[in-house]
């Protein structure tokens, strides 16, 4: 049933290009999916991994309104950082495309007149939230209000995410919309919907043969199918996205598409396909992706979240089979599995990116080596339940597990080898029972990783690999080969030689899961190549011959101390308070910035206010005049040590009486209630001077 299939066509979700990405994201969708397609390039088999930026859509023009920059500045920042991100974890795709590019939006345009043309589509008005004030309809996430289904008073548009529903936004209770603020009015717009209920019975019929799917996939298709799927908006009112064709497949006009765009989720599931077609450009190949998609023989799996299944068990599914229906050449393969993956949480806590309360990869990597996280993150990997992040938990793996366990054989094993054998494999003398058993651990173990990462049972596969580092130890521990080195030269070059076989094996066996450190190694056992190159089914016939040379042998898994944990975790509890950071403010633009007036002033004078703790009055000279300020420094100033010093001051703030007091400006300060500093300049500038 595996591995029958020609070929392979993996994909992760297309991440949105609106944010750095945390481990949450890597978990769900990246590193199961780098893991199988890392083995199965390993065993030979033909298989391509495809993935790119989702560009498009709400939560896209979302970010860009509150980073004050255009959708456009806004998706080429975070592709390039997603990607880099992405690449510096070792998740090897064949291609990394992007919605935006102009295949996609032509294959995308594609399906739309292809489904038009056969009248599956359905063009009809229906009413909307309309912002009258902004002059817009509110697509979804543009518009919030109460969840009917659980009195959320926080749902979007498309989703409920506190209960999942997957809502029409007419549904919402009380909406408000996300621009102004104002309640919407209802009002008539047209689109095309794609029919879900015309498709109901093929899909019912196609997922129930697909009994070993996840229970949780199957189970949220099922909910579906009992609330009957009904038509879906496929367009959009919108400016930013794949705008509609103007002309159907006849080259005749079609009326109402302008301002319009395809439905983000319409258009991005085919992401997959014009990414492929992007990816046989690239290699030179242009028809190739027609053998993954155009072929009943192509294994093609989706690893996403389970926030996203909907989408790829039954809307792609449907959009196929609209696609394929009338066609006997050309015809779609339909996905074969769903891996979804449940949420991560982090502390205990959900993740949460407005409050940037989350584990941000690129600072992980400022800190930390990619492959003990990969290992963390593969351990815990939420595959049928959500599981949580710890520090303490991530510290412990790395420490008494990589550290410990996989890093104590390699090191002892090698050392041993270097010290009394020249560096050279040792010549083994006649293997008894132990021996063997070790050895012929060396290939179950091979083939039971390989088995549960096809089944998709990262977690187990993972434990398999460090259970063999497990038995390696303890042989070596049995064996005591520091004993035997005087009296039984020959037993103890046995073990060693037994150990490294071990240990080479291993090199290979970690490849998928921890693909730098495994680099390392085979650089350390003079192995020559890459492990990505390694053949899965040689593992184990190929020992490393006797005489063999090792090369330079180092720590393979440094400790991580309590210090650098303990940094971690209060950056965390910092973030989980719900005060106001710089990373929780909106973004302003340059113009936002430059329409304060900062200027550098003198103290002339300052004295605490009467009857107050905290205020001063402070005189500045502003170089053309002098002011009045009133300022909470008392506290922590003396107003005596003031004067003469130069400040920063806010000149072009509204006056404001405090306490009865005018104050003309603000002063600068850094800090908070228990501890404050008054912001001063590096050295001295005339009083007036510009700050900018
Ligand atoms: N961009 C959702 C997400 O980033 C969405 C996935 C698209 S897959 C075609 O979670
Ligand atoms: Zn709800």
């Amino acid at each position: 049933m595996k591995t029958e299939h020609k070929r392979i066509l993996v994909t992760s979700a297309l991440p949105y290009a609106n944010g750095p990405s945390h481990i949450g994201r890597l978990t769900g969708a990246y590193l199961p999916a780098d893991i199988y397609v890392r083995y199965q390039r390993m065993m030979k088999r033909e298989v391509l991994y495809i993935c790119g930026s989702d560009e498009h859509g709400v939560p896209i023009t979302i970010q860009a309104e509150k980073e004050g920059v255009s959708p456009q500045t806004l998706v080429d920042r975070y592709h390039r950082m997603i990607q880099d991100e992405f690449h510096q974890m070792g998740i090897r795709f064949d291609h990394y495309s992007r919605t935006s590019s102009e295949i996609h939006k032509e294959t995308a345009r594609g399906f739309f007149l292809d489904l038009l043309s056969k009248n599956i589509l359905v063009k009809k008005p229906e009413l909307q939230w309309y912002d009258e004030k902004a002059k817009r309809f509110l697509s979804d996430r543009y518009v919030e209000g109460t969840c009917p289904v659980c009195q959320n008073a926080d749902a979007r548009g498309d989703q409920c995410e506190k209960c999942g529903t997957y809502l029409n936004q007419m549904q919402l209770i009380d909406p408000r919309s996300k621009i102004t603020g104002n309640k919407p009015i209802a009002k008539e717009t047209t689109h095309w919907y794609l029919p879900l209920g015309d498709f109901q019975e093929d899909l019912e019929k196609w997922i129930s043969g697909k009994t070993h799917w996840k229970d949780n996939v199957i189970n949220y298709c099922k909910g579906w199918f009992d609330q009957k799927l009904t038509d879906r908006a496929i367009t959009r009112d919108l400016d930013w996205g794949v705008s509609l064709p103007e002309k159907d497949s006849s080259g005749n006009l079609i009326e109402g598409v302008m301002g319009k765009v395809l439905y983000v989720w319409f258009e991005a599931v085919l992401g997959y396909i014009s990414a492929t077609k992007e990816w046989a450009r690239k290699v030179n190949r242009p028809n190739e992706w027609k053998d993954y998609w155009e072929s009943e023989d192509t294994k093609l799996v989706h690893f996403i979240g389970k926030d996203n299944i909907v989408f790829h068990a039954l809307m792609f599914p449907a959009i196929t089979m609209a696609y394929n229906r009338g066609k006997s050449n050309g015809r779609l393969v339909l996905v074969s599995e769903v891996p979804a993956c449940e949420f991560l949480n982090l502390e205990g806590a959900k993740l949460s990116t407005s409050r940037n309360y989350a584990v941000w990869v690129k600072d992980y990597l400022a800190k930390f080596p990619p492959d003990p996280l990969r290992y963390t993150l593969t351990s815990i990997l939420p595959e049928s339940k959500d599981s949580d992040f710890s520090w303490k938990d991530f510290q412990a793996r790395n420490n008494n597990e990589l550290a410990d366990i996989l890093g104590n054989l390699i090191n002892r094993s090698l050392s041993f080898t270097v010290r009394n054998f020249e560096g050279k494999v040792p010549l083994p003398g006649v293997l008894d029972q132990t021996d063997r058993e070790m050895i012929k651990s060396i290939r179950s173990t091979a083939d039971s990783v390989g088995k549960h990462i096809e089944d998709f049972k990262f977690r187990d596969a993972c434990k398999a690999f460090m259970d063999l580092a497990r038995a390696g130890n303890k042989y070596f521990n049995d064996r005591q080969p520091w004993r035997d080195l005087k009296g039984n030269v020959e037993r103890c070059a046995t073990t060693l030689n037994v150990s490294i076989q071990v240990v080479t094996a291993l090199a290979t066996i970690m490849q998928p899961f921890l693909p730098f450190t495994s680099k390392r190694l085979w650089s350390m056992l003079c192995i020559g190549g890459e492990p990505e190159e390694a053949d899965w089914n040689s593992i184990g016939h190929k020992p490393l011959p006797p005489g063999h040379p090792l090369g330079k042998v180092g720590i393979v898994f440094p400790k991580i101390e309590n210090e650098a944990i303990e940094k971690e975790i209060a950056t965390l509890s910092q973030s989980k308070e719900p005060q106001i950071t710089s990373h929780q403010k909106e973004m302003v633009t340059i113009d936002d910035f430059s329409k304060l007036d900062l200027r550098l002033a003198t103290v002339l004078d300052a004295e605490k206010v009467e009857g107050t703790s905290k205020l001063l009055r402070i005189q500045v000279d502003l170089g053309s005049e002098k002011r009045q300020i009133v300022s909470g420094l008392a506290e922590h100033y003396d107003p005596s040590t003031l004067v003469g010093k130069q400040v920063v001051v806010v000149a072009n703030l509204k006056p404001a009486k405090i306490r009865g007091i005018e104050s003309n400006g603000m002063l600068l300060t850094a800090g908070n209630d228990k501890e404050l500093a008054i912001l001063t300049t590096e050295r001295q500038a005339s009083p007036g001077s510009k700050i900018s």
